[in-house]
């Protein structure tokens, strides 16, 4: 009888099973010593529970994820001097990616592209086919909730939503599902105004966006973060958590307590090395001064505007790291820590002044790249792997940790090899971006084309040498044969992901065929 205990216990070695073996065999003698055969009921109640007390829990994922954040605004990483205390020390008691990317979007809303790729497991454009009929795919279990629920776990989800498929039906708790962004004012456009007065105030709540409600929308994120680790704690014994913590911070209106705000003075904020007064192809590329992201400074960029932009986007930052200090302290306080794995994310980067752009609707790493950390049981603690990989990969890892084969609708992949050092080579050959059909880019290794089949023109970078993408080489001897070898690549990313946009025709001297 002893062994029917085992028929659920899978990973434990064979010295765990022995002792097993021994436990259970004197819990049965016992048993029977104090209850007749009549008692067979309450002998096999206990031996299940006995059962699920040795078993093996699969392990819970934490899913932390930021809105806008570019990948520099991670203090410990010290590219940019910003206070994030909390994300640094999940950087050091976990493994980051230093180039963890977003394919692009296909309109102008970037959030809503990243999400349905992160849900879907899809690449961009079957993704963008995906997200016109999102509600089914969940009904048929081709979401990544639909997979966690399926593995077993017991699913949370508060904050920023912005799926095409309803959250309330994704998740089995949720708690203040939020749209793409609070409501921005009139007044928190084209400001500040050079000689002028700021009409606009990151603290004031008469702006309602993240005060609408009377408590900022990071802090509800937290606190809805808290009362689940607490419902997760009392089913633990029952199944494993999957909590998806979403905040709306930093995207604007990149509002936050004065206390914040002080601690960014003007004179600390440093104007970003790539800062242009206007971007010479802005038009041509989709992302003119009437864009909703862009129209947020004035034009042409002063760097000034620039600066009280960053002031209020490293303010909001700094509180979003706050609550997350929260967060974590709550889980380490629940008792689910060490069977806990976190991944940190956002859905892509932002511009806020680099390059003359505001927004995120281009292929520069700023807004293309973003911060990832993972920490976990087995995750090496401090540990910085540069290998290239996408953010949307947290979705096939945590599949990987759930134990669930990889459903065959999801393109993206596990890293929790790279992670754990079994290998450094990453998943992927080349990095894709895309935006609308104006903008593409291909990466391969640091060397970065992005193409505007609008204008026409082909810009190069060496990111090792050039991070802010300031040196076009595009023209020089080596960006000639870099084109050369790129480009063919591109044509042949394009057609892997189903990429309708005929470069081909554009560039014809580049055209292998
Ligand atoms: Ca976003």
């Amino acid at each position: 009888m002893a062994s029917f205990l085992f028929i659920n216990l899978p990973d434990k070695t064979i010295v765990q099973y022995f002792i097993l073996l021994i436990a259970n065999t004197i819990i049965v003698k016992e048993i029977l010593k104090m209850y007749t055969i009549k008692n067979f009921k309450f002998l096999f109640l206990l031996l299940i529970f006995t059962s699920q007390i040795f078993s093996k829990q699969k392990p819970n994922i934490l899913f932390i994820f930021a809105d806008d954040q570019c990948y520099e605004t991670i203090g410990h990483l010290g590219i940019t001097d910003i206070e994030t205390p909390n994300l640094d020390r999940l950087m050091k008691s976990g493994t980051s990616f230093t180039r963890a990317y977003n394919m692009g979007s296909w309109s102008g809303a970037v959030c809503v592209a990243s999400r349905h790729m992160l849900h879907t497991g899809r690449f961009l454009w079957r993704a963008e086919k995906a997200s016109k009929i999102a509600e089914a795919e969940r009904a048929e279990g081709r979401f990544w909730s639909e997979n966690m629920k399926a593995a077993g776990y017991k699913t949370y989800m508060t904050g920023k939503w912005h799926v095409r498929a309803k959250a309330e039906n994704c998740f089995d708790v949720t708690k203040n599902i939020r749209g793409g962004m609070p409501n921005q004012t009139p007044t928190g456009y084209n400001r500040p105004i050079p000689g002028e007065p700021d009409p606009w105030s990151p603290f004031d709540p008469k702006f309602e966006g993240f005060w609408k409600g009377g408590k900022h929308w990071s802090e509800v994120v937290a606190d809805d973060a808290l009362n689940f680790l607490s419902q997760a704690k009392k089913h633990a014994h029952k199944s494993p958590y999957f909590a998806y913590i979403a905040f709306n911070a930093p995207h604007d209106p990149r509002q936050a307590p004065k206390a914040f705000i002080d601690k960014y003075p003007l004179k600390r904020i440093k104007t970003p090395s790539n800062f242009l007064p206007m971007y010479p192809y802005k038009d041509k590329i989709a992302c003119s001064h009437s864009l909703r992201d862009e129209k947020l400074g004035p034009m042409p960029r002063t760097e000034n505007s620039v600066k009280v932009h960053r002031q209020e986007y490293y303010a909001m930052i700094t509180h979003m790291d706050e609550q997350i200090g929260k967060i974590l302290d709550g889980l380490k306080k629940s008792g689910l820590e060490k069977n806990t794995y976190i991944f940190f994310s956002a859905d892509h980067g932002l511009a806020v002044g680099h390059h003359g752009l505001f927004g995120k609707q281009n292929l520069y790493e700023h807004s293309t790249r973003v911060p990832f950390i993972l920490k976990g049981p087995d995750i090496p603690k401090g540990k910085v792997v540069s290998a290239p990989i996408y953010l949307q990969d947290i979705m096939a890892t945590s599949l990987a940790i759930a134990e669930i084969e990889k459903p065959k609708h999801v393109e993206f992949n596990n890293i929790l090899p790279l992670a754990r050092g079994e290998t450094q080579k990453s998943p992927y050959n080349e990095i894709y971006g895309a935006y609308l059909n104006v903008q593409r880019s291909i990466t391969k290794n640091n060397i970065k084309l992005i193409v505007y089949p609008n204008i026409p023109l082909i810009r190069v970078f060496d990111i090792s040498k050039d991070p802010d993408e300031k040196i076009d080489i595009a023209s020089t001897s080596k960006g000639e044969k870099l084109k050369v070898k790129l480009f063919p690549l591109l044509l042949k990313l394009q057609k892997q992901m189903g990429d309708q946009l005929d470069i081909a025709k554009t560039f014809p001297q580049l055209n292998p065929s």
